[in-house]
């Protein structure tokens, strides 16, 4: 399993969260999906076939935008 960190913004309440929700888990490949309102973050575990083009586009077709979550475990 391999998992990807996204922001997300132009989220305000849990309709969606719902809609990206389910956005992201409409991408084949994507096995899970956790989406925070409060962190504008979205967990996003898959197969390692998902790339994240897809899951930004996807994101975006309903609305809101997104990039990649830079890692805070980064140090460099
Ligand atoms: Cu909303």
């Amino acid at each position: 399993m391999q998992s990807i960190e996204l922001d997300v913004n132009g989220m305000t309440c849990g309709h969606c969260v719902t809609a990206v929700t389910q956005a992201l888990l409409g991408v084949s490949g994507v096995v899970h999906a956790d989406v925070s309102l409060a962190n504008n973050h979205a967990h996003v575990e898959h197969d390692g076939t998902v790339r994240l083009e897809s899951l930004i586009s996807a994101i975006e077709e309903e609305g809101y935008a997104a990039g990649a979550s830079v890692s805070k475990s980064n140090s460099e």
